[in-house]
């Protein structure tokens, strides 16, 4: 798709080259005297870490504030600052999956060995996972100082970490519920795990960046809010789907959650349909680590045909996302609103 500043192509070209400044930024920080060791270290952390996935997230931030400014050019300076914001995402989703992946006992990610499962990492990967936590504010500090929405994009990072740790907490302690009763798995609980683990850090974050960028006040923006809510919830039912039926050479990872036991859309819309026989070869097998109970689980989803009931909400949804969003008042932010939900509308990846 063509814009003001080229095709989507160059915008990603020239979002990924500044990952490079950013990154040598954070290695001259005055803050902390690096040993040759050290920046060797963070060099190499950050390399295998932050700029590796889709980007869908950080680019996000650049052409909404493309879109908001309505067909304007974007000046070099307010490309750079919307990448930057960007960048900030993408490094606390590297955060968030460093520490994941330890959580979720993962073994792959991105299509290489998760980080602190390379032999010289091990747990050093929760120290990094700090490290690249606190790298955000650094960045912010270092090029928003002046602005005057420096204040309420702190608040926003703040916020929306605080919400995405409390989502993955109910991610954690839900599996205790389900290991002693897996009938508690019910799509309300579900959603309300999803909505904070994933929706706020990747779908509201980004749009709210390009509108506190763009000199909006956020409490005007509920209804936005509330609809990339929703689309974060159905881009997390896509991810649970694809930890079951995509191929890990696709997405790059191997799934966990039948052996994590997590509270998953399959599993959820599984238990509103097993019969009985079904329902107790599910309690026997869900949540065990051994392949044969998880290869039994796997066909109990397939006899129970949940691709269709998949591919049957993901229609539905997308519908229902395109209704909320035309009804949205102002034609910019119905384009920022499509332009993401174009980018993960039956994705594979
Ligand atoms: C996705 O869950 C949610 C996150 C990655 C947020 C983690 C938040 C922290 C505070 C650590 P997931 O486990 O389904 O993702 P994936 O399938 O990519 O492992
Ligand atoms: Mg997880
Ligand atoms: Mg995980
Ligand atoms: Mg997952």
């Amino acid at each position: 798709m063509a814009d003001s500043n080229g095709s989507a192509v160059d915008t990603k070209s020239r979002f990924v080259e500044i990952y490079a400044r950013l990154k040598s930024e954070i290695l001259e920080d005055p803050a902390f005297d690096y040993t040759d060791d050290s920046r060797q270290w963070i060099d190499r952390m950050l390399d295998y870490n932050v700029p590796g996935g889709k980007l869908n997230r950080g680019i996000s931030v650049v052409d909404s504030y493309k879109l908001l400014k309505e067909g304007n050019e974007l000046t070099d300076d307010e490309f750079f600052l919307s990448s930057v914001l960007g960048w900030c995402i993408e490094w606390l989703q590297a955060y968030f999956l460093v520490l994941d992946d330890i959580m979720d006992n993962s073994h792959t990610r991105r299509g290489q060995p998760c980080w602190f499962r390379l032999p010289k990492v091990g747990l050093i990967a929760a120290n990094d996972g700090i490290l690249l936590d606190n790298h955000i504010p650094r960045m912010l500090k270092r090029h928003f100082r002046e602005k005057p929405y420096y204040v309420d994009l702190l608040d926003l990072f703040n916020e929306v970490e605080f919400q995405t740790a409390s989502g993955q907490m109910l991610d954690l302690i839900t599996t205790h519920d389900g290991e002693q009763d897996l009938s508690k798995y019910k799509f309300p609980v579900y959603q309300r795990i999803v909505q904070y683990k994933t929706a706020y850090y990747s779908f509201y974050l980004p749009v709210a960046c390009a509108l506190v960028m763009s000199g909006e006040n956020l409490d005007n923006f509920v209804g936005v809010k509330n609809i990339l809510v929703e689309m974060g919830t159905y881009f997390q039912v896509q991810d649970d789907y694809l930890d079951c039926f995509g191929s890990p050479e696709v997405i790059g990872k191997i799934g966990t959650d039948i052996e994590d036991f997590k509270c998953s859309w399959l599993i959820v819309q599984a238990l509103e349909r097993a019969n009985e026989n079904q329902m107790k070869l599910l309690s026997e097998n869900y949540g065990k680590s051994d392949p044969a109970s998880v290869t039994k689980v796997k066909a109990i989803f397939n006899d129970l045909n949940l691709q269709s009931v998949f591919a049957e909400y993901e229609a539905a949804s997308y519908e229902q996302l395109i209704c909320s969003i035309e009804a949205q008042p102002s034609k910019a932010v119905q384009e920022v609103l499509k332009s993401f939900l174009h980018k993960i509308y039956k994705r594979q990846k």
